[in-house]
Parts: C-alpha cells; sequence; structure tokens
C-alpha cells in the first residue's frame, strides 16, 4: 500500500473562504484523495491531535485554534506523500514559509497557519486514527495512474 498522511484545512483557511484552494494544491500535485470530511473538532479530539506537543507553551493556544471552527480533514495517498505535502506546506509560519507554498502563499502570521500535515509514518497511523475508520477509507485507482505516477527506469 501507498504511504498515507493526514491533511487538515484548518479553521482559519475555512473562514478565509481558502478550502477549495488549498485542497486544490494536494489533488493538481497528484496525490490521491482517499478519505475527506468536513466536521467541527473538540477540544478533547485536539488534544489527543496534539498530544505530542503536550506540556509546551503553546499547547494550549494550537487547541484552541484546531477546535474554534470547522475543518476538513483528509486523508491522502501517495508514495512520499508525508515528504511531498510538507513541501507543499511550507514552513509551520506563513511570515518564513517560502513563496509557492501553501503557508507562503496564503499567510503572513505565526498565530494561524492554514494547514496540518503528518510529519511521519508513525504521526500518520495514529492521526488518522483518530479521525476515521478503516471502512472509511476508499481503494481506488486513477484512471490515468499510468501518467501521473510513470517511471522512465
Ligand atoms: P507543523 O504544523 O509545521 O508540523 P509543529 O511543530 O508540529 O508544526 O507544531 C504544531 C502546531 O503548533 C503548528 O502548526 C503551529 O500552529 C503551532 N506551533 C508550533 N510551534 C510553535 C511555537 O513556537 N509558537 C506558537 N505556536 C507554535
Ligand atoms: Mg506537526
Amino acid at each position: 500500500m501507498a504511504e498515507r498522511t493526514l491533511i487538515i484545512i484548518k479553521p482559519d483557511a475555512v473562514q478565509r473562504h481558502l478550502v477549495g484552494q488549498i485542497l486544490s494544491r494536494f489533488e493538481t500535485k497528484g496525490l490521491k484523495i482517499v478519505a475527506a470530511k468536513f466536521m467541527q473538532i473538540s477540544k478533547e479530539l485536539a488534544q489527543k491531535h496534539y498530544a505530542a506537543h503536550e506540556g509546551k507553551p503553546f499547547f494550549k493556544g494550537v487547541v484552541e485554534f484546531l477546535s474554534a471552527s470547522p475543518v476538513m480533514v483528509l486523508v491522502l495517498e501517495a508514495d512520499g506523500v508525508i515528504a511531498m505535502s510538507r513541501k507543499l506546506m511550507g514552513k509551520t509560519f506563513g511570515n518564513e514559509a517560502e513563496p509557492g507554498t501553501i503557508r507562503g502563499d496564503f499567510g503572513a502570521c505565526r498565530g494561524f497557519n492554514l494547514v496540518h500535515g503528518s510529519d511521519s509514518p508513525e504521526s500518520a497511523e495514529y492521526e488518522i486514527g483518530l479521525y476515521f475508520k478503516s471502512e472509511e477509507i476508499v481503494d481506488y485507482t486513477f484512471a490515468d495512474d499510468h501518467w501521473l505516477y510513470g517511471s522512465n527506469e
């Protein structure tokens, strides 16, 4: 099975009408959407999501941010999807992220940063399990799979 990652289009992106444009960055790259839901994250779920950051000074703030307004949660699948989607997202804060990246193009502050993406296969597995049952993740093949993922080797 190809690698999977959990992406969240965060509350600021929903409030700023950027869901379509952000989703489009991942979709046009060729990353396969295998699960998606629009939902309100509870404080409890946000605490579980950011469990690795518990005890850090920004923990309370990020939990509040993630649960402040609805979000779009996605599972994307492709070989190397974790690294590719982190590159598409750019550095953590919009005021440091490169132009051309999602955070670099749509954000200018350090408080809200539009998008979450898992940072390792282990965190992807943990995070996907917080939001989706295995039967909610769809298995299918793109009709243009050959042209998207072809190799000359
Ligand atoms: P990432 O989202 O780029 O993976 P992480 O280090 O995993 O960044 O941090 C999780 C979230 O916590 C970030 O998206 C950001 O919203 C917030 N955050 C991280 N570091 C800081 C900080 O030093 N100050 C304030 N917020 C932070
Ligand atoms: Mg992270």
